[in-house]
């Protein structure tokens, strides 16, 4: 958002203050703070206007100006009522040189998977992309996605879903009864592009099932909608920016805060990977996202693949 406008919500956050004294404030002219206060009733914001000055009254349930509001983490937003894919558009904001991005959507209409699956992305989702430059080799961004997971699990957690990551790059509700251990909330598809030495950029997509019912979604996915109810939205991207901001600046962090939020470790486990199947249990998560698995042939390290929990014999 501009500066000013947010300086202006900033101001009206504590009360009434009158247009002479928000110029002032804001060392702009009293026709800019007009156009200001228009802009922000445009974007839904509501200013009521009375003899004691302009006072916040509400703000916008979802969209990025409403995300912006109040949002601890330096990510500018960039909200779609309905796009094709946001990992895409960020894509495009990569190559003009943006950073720190989150494209945000109600509705994707052409959502991607890892390996050309298909996202189902129906509107009341949360589908947002961040895109960003960190300072590491292209082998460390795996680690970017561990922090999306982290993020979306601990909003979900304080949403009252009971959710939980399964290696590596689902967000999950425990359900016995289902064949993968587990009902999907959410998926994450990470993308880069990089040197040897360095990535240029990555871009992670998080789609969370939000306020969608159930039978807009796959057969053994859920939402949180479907375990709890309807969430406020913006604060779920808020906290989730803010979780995935806090985990980037720390990476060391990301490692411990993942197996504490993870379903995956302690179970027995099959992976297909690309290379084959590895079958055993899994035992622990090693940088930058690896699987470490004992099988009856001794200890593995997975990278990639698609796991399945098995039920104990
Ligand atoms: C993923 O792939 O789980 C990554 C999904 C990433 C989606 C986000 S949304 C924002 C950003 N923009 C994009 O275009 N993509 C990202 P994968 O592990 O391959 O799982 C895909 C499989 O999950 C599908 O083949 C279906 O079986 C299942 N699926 C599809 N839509 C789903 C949904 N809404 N909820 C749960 N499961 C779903």
């Amino acid at each position: 958002m501009n500066d000013t406008r947010s300086a202006i919500l900033d101001a009206l956050a504590d009360g009434p203050v009158s247009g002479p004294a928000l110029a002032d404030r804001l060392d702009v002219s009293r026709n800019a703070v007009w156009k200001h206060v228009e802009a922000l009733r445009e974007a839904g914001f509501e200013v009521e206007s009375s003899e004691a000055g302009y006072r916040l009254a509400g703000v916008p349930e979802y969209s990025g100006p409403a995300v912006e509001y109040g949002l601890d983490a330096p990510f500018s937003v960039e909200y779609h009522d309905a796009i094709g894919s946001t990992n895409d558009r960020a894509r495009e904001l990569a190559a003009e040189g943006a950073t720190d991005v989150a494209v945000l959507a109600d509705e994707q209409t052409g959502g991607r998977g890892r390996l050309d699956r298909k996202w189902e992305g129906p509107s009341g989702g949360v589908y947002v992309s961040l895109l960003v430059r960190p300072d590491v080799p292209p082998a460390h961004a795996p680690l970017l996605t561990l922090a999306g997971a982290v993020a979306v699990t601990r909003a979900a957690r304080e949403a009252g879903v009971d959710a939980e990551i399964k290696w590596p790059n689902d967000v999950v509700v425990a359900d016995e009864s289902t064949e993968r251990g587990g009902r999907k909330l959410t998926g994450i598809l990470t993308e880069m592009e990089g040197e040897a030495d360095r990535v240029t950029w990555v871009i992670v997509g998080i789609g969370v099932n939000a306020n969608v019912p159930s039978e807009r979604l796959p057969a053994d996915a859920t939402s949180v909608q479907a375990e709890v109810g309807p969430v406020d939205r913006r604060a779920f991207v808020q906290r989730l920016l803010e979780t995935f901001d806090e985990l980037r600046a720390d990476p060391d962090a990301i490692l411990p805060a993942w197996r504490e939020h993870a379903a995956t470790l302690g179970q027995q486990v099959r992976v297909e990977t690309p290379d084959g199947t590895v079958e055993g249990e899994a035992v622990d998560v090693a940088v930058p996202g690896a699987l470490v698995v004992d099988t009856d042939d001794g200890r593995v390290r997975v990278h990639a693949g698609d796991c399945d929990h098995l039920r104990p014999a």
